[in-house]
């Protein structure tokens, strides 16, 4: 029992220096005198990885002992963030390799810095996907998370001339010490072919074959011992795809072309977070993660089971959204065609086993596939999908016989303008559960855009509103308010049951507490205002109110009026200095690079923040910055540092919403809508301590069905029409004229409709910051009231509502 793991376990000074020095000789061959930084970096996230290992042993023997129901979480996304930190953490040796690295001469904050996050999502889906993982080993259930290993991550961005430019994401360039290759678990992917049909079974015969090799990265759970893992596939040519006569022939060059287009499956992720269907190569990702995730939760299932009646009470298959909804007739197929289930049975075990999150409500971010493209690359699944269609649109029928648009409408095929399979309603099909990710977006989900469905399976659609990791956002990203928190709290206890920072609602009128509130705070901003000033030149004022928007690019988030309220303040503070409160305004996210509306609308902001920070007339008053390449590292060094969060989508937009979370819990005060999670937050904290403006959802599509005028809007409110005047007068850069079209013609996002209402909250939170003691007791009563948003409770609510898996509690050694 006490095996190999025995080398790596240590956690005292001599031990750990021991592995340390030991892994520097022996895997990156060198010695403390002539190591890099590179060099100990790789060896001490070794050395830390190692302590983990024995843990993910004990983990797996638990598991394979209780035969438990697992969690699998498929997503084609995770933004797992550094590891470095986190792992020295859950490990308990942050101290022991400051001070080891401290006596070899070196510093941890400089050996740390190296430490790439694997950026492999695009935004708040990748991230959700990450901080349940987080909270499903922190509660001990069995979990797999499934995704796929993307050479390249999210491109990065860098602005150039004020303009967004993306570069590739090489996130493994210099190793990747977390991950863990198996290459012994390589497995099989289909693609194109024909079906064949031999004594009565059909059988699909693929015309081409990828290998998926897969890697697993740990994923310990906090003040547990509990280590789940999570897998990544990457794809391999078979060797077969090699073409041996252009080789033989001595075209070795040509014959390699065959490898190449096998490997490009996981080449790179594709940055679009809405509409990126009808690309052959995203479908092919789609199917290729779903293929070898399921030939893998079989496997596992095989180990330890022998009998098809029990793999739903063992199983449970979570899809992040619908872009692993092959999954549904890719289980059908292995059940029926493979393991000759008869189709009735299969299809109990699949419905029982699969359960569907939606993240959106957006219509255009509905995926669909043209049926051509997907019959050519997996015609045996299309058999499936209409043989799934025809049972449901058969048990339409008898429940509401004779409403044709009632079964065009359920259909899994849209038929105009062109055949295209619905994942969503596939997804739904499949499922016996269905969930949105606040309370307002699954309810608007059941009444309008799964409405049939709603009617038709009120059963399956339930809630189960999103929550964030404590870990990460405040412990890892805040190390300082976490402290002054578990000393008022008497313990770190909060970490796993956050409700407990209840327990500072009765401080928020301290003052001795708020004082020292504030320093933490204004630390954070220096810290902030250090990387700002290395990064973009702009100098931030540490007591200045730090105002954030940072999020992905979206129209429907309105940068844009966000970016309306700089301009009048910047006119409001040149005729009178005193017309708001000292402000820093921070803004970051990356546009799709597609999206030329909103990498519009980054230029424009690069352009105001030229002008406003070169204008001696406001200097000290109003800073502007766009802080380049947003991602889960920056946003650990935003939300700390933040006291004013803009949430400010139009109502019914934006489905839930994580950034908000994050930054109430780091005890920033929210100005936002009516809109995903906000309306859950402000109910929580207090409509006293949380700056609501602009119309509700009902309202929103009342306005968007009448007749909007929005030039209407501009005409009777001089300040707005100064802002667009200004705008339009070229002084942040010529030929905006575009933006300007997009706001005074249809404003899809009703950004002038909501305009004065925000100045008028925006005016509302600076009065209130003028008077620290009652912004800091809103501040405190923000982190205080925050517990309902950890991941702890999500998963909590996942287990109890939908996978009714238990936990497994993993022994210490
Ligand atoms: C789809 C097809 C092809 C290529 C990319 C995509 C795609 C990728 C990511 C589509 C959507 C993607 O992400 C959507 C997303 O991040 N949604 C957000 O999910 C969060 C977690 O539930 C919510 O908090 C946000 O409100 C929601 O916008």
């Amino acid at each position: 029992p006490n095996g190999p793991a025995l080398r790596a376990i240590g956690t005292t000074a001599a031990e750990f220096e021991r592995d340390l020095v030991s892994n520097l000789y022996f895997e990156r061959g060198t010695t403390m005198e002539s190591a890099s930084a590179q060099d100990v970096y790789q060896s001490l996230a070794v050395t830390v990885r190692d302590r983990l290992v024995d843990r993910r042993a004990r983990t797996a023997t638990a598991h394979q002992a209780a035969n438990p129901r697992c969690v699998y979480y498929l997503s084609a996304e995770y933004m797992l963030g550094r590891q470095l930190r986190q792992n020295l953490q859950y490990t308990g040796t942050e101290e022991v390799a400051r001070d080891v690295l401290k006596g070899l001469g070196v510093s941890l904050d400089e050996i740390a810095d190296f430490d790439v996050e694997p950026s492999l999502g695009n935004g708040g889906l990748g991230r959700l996907a990450a901080c349940l993982l987080d909270a499903l080993a922190t509660a001990d259930i069995p979990a797999v998370g499934y995704g796929i290993r993307y050479d390249l991550g999210l491109f990065r961005q860098a602005i150039v001339d004020g303009a967004q430019v993306e570069r590739p994401d090489d996130w493994a360039f210099d190793g990747s010490p977390w991950e863990f290759p198996q290459q012994d678990d390589r497995q099989a992917v289909g693609f194109y072919g024909r079906v064949e049909v031999e004594a009565g079974r059909r059988r699909w015969i693929p015309e081409e074959t990828v290998l998926g090799e897969p890697s697993h990265m740990l994923v310990p759970g906090y003040g547990t011992q509990t280590v789940n893992i999570v897998r990544l596939w990457r794809a391999r040519a078979d060797s077969d795809a090699f073409n041996l006569a252009d080789f033989a022939a001595g075209r070795s060059a040509e014959a390699v072309q065959e490898v190449l287009r096998s490997e490009n499956i996981s080449k790179v992720l594709y940055p679009a977070d809405s509409t990126e269907f009808g690309r052959e190569l995203r479908l092919k990702q789609q199917y290729f993660l779903v293929s070898c995730s399921l030939w893998d939760i079989v496997r596992r299932f095989h180990l330890r089971n022998s009998d098809w009646t029990v793999f739903a009470d063992k199983t449970v298959i979570q899809l992040n959204d619908t872009h692993p909804a092959l999954a549904v007739p890719e289980l059908m197929r292995l059940l029926v065609d493979e393991y000759e289930l008869d189709w009735d049975t299969a299809w109990s075990i699949t419905r029982r086993t699969f359960a569907y999150t939606c993240h959106t409500l957006l219509p255009e971010a509905l995926e669909t596939w043209p049926v051509a493209l997907f019959e050519r690359l997996l015609p045996r699944h299309l058999e499936i999908v209409y043989a799934i269609n025809q049972t449901h649109l058969d048990e339409v029928e008898s429940r509401f016989p004779g409403d044709g648009d009632l079964r065009r409408r359920l259909s899994l095929i849209q038929e105009e303008p062109e055949r295209r399979i619905r994942m969503a309603h596939l997804a739904v099909v499949g499922s016996h559960a269905v969930n949105g990710v606040a309370e307002l977006h699954s309810r608007l989900l059941a009444e309008t855009t799964l409405a049939d469905f709603a009617r038709l399976w009120p059963e399956r659609f339930r809630n189960v509103t999103n929550g964030v990791s404590p870990r990460r956002f405040l412990r890892l990203a805040n190390p300082r308010l976490a402290a002054l928190i578990s000393e008022r709290l008497g313990g770190e206890g909060w970490l796993t049951d956050l409700d407990q920072l209840r327990g500072l609602a009765a401080l928020a009128g301290d003052s001795e507490f708020q004082r020292r509130w504030r320093v933490v705070k204004r630390d954070n901003k220096l810290d902030l205002a250090a990387y700002v000033r290395a990064a973009t030149g702009v100098v931030l004022d540490p007591d200045a109110l730090c105002d954030v928007h940072v999020k992905r690019f979206h129209e429907y988030k309105r940068q844009l009026l966000k970016l309306l309220h700089v301009i009048t303040l910047h006119d409001r503070l040149r005729a009178d200095p005193g017309a708001d409160v000292p402000r820093t305004v921070v803004f970051a996210g990356k546009a799709a690079p597609s999206y030329h509306a909103v990498k519009r609308i980054i230029q424009l902001i690069n352009g105001v923040a030229k002008v406003v920070n070169a204008d001696p007339a406001v200097a000290g008053r109003l800073t502007v910055v766009f802080l380049p390449d947003y991602n889960v590292t920056r946003a650990e060094l935003i939300v700390p540092a933040a006291d004013l969060s803009e949430q400010i989508s139009l109502a019914g937009k934006e489905a839930s919403g994580t950034g908000n979370m994050k930054l109430a819990l780091n005890g920033a005060v929210t100005v936002g809508t009516l809109d995903g999670a906000n309306i859950e937050l402000r109910d929580r904290v207090g409509a006293d301590n949380f700056f609501l403006f602009g119309v509700d959802a009902a309202c929103a599509a009342e306005v968007r069905r009448g007749d909007y005028r929005p030039g209407e809007i501009a005409g009777s409110d001089p300040e707005l029409a100064a802002a667009l005047a200004a705008i339009a007068d070229g002084r942040y850069g010529a030929g905006f004229g575009d933006v300007l079209d997009t706001l005074l013609g249809r404003d899809e996002y009703l950004t002038l409709a909501d305009y004065r209402a925000y100045l008028d909250a925006q005016d509302a939170a600076a009065a209130a910051w003028r008077d620290p003691a009652r912004w800091t007791a809103m501040s405190i009563r923000n982190t205080a009231h925050c517990g309902f948003f950890s991941a702890d409770r999500t998963v909590a609510d996942y287990r109890d509502r939908i996978w009714h898996a238990d936990p497994v509690p993993v022994p210490p050694r």
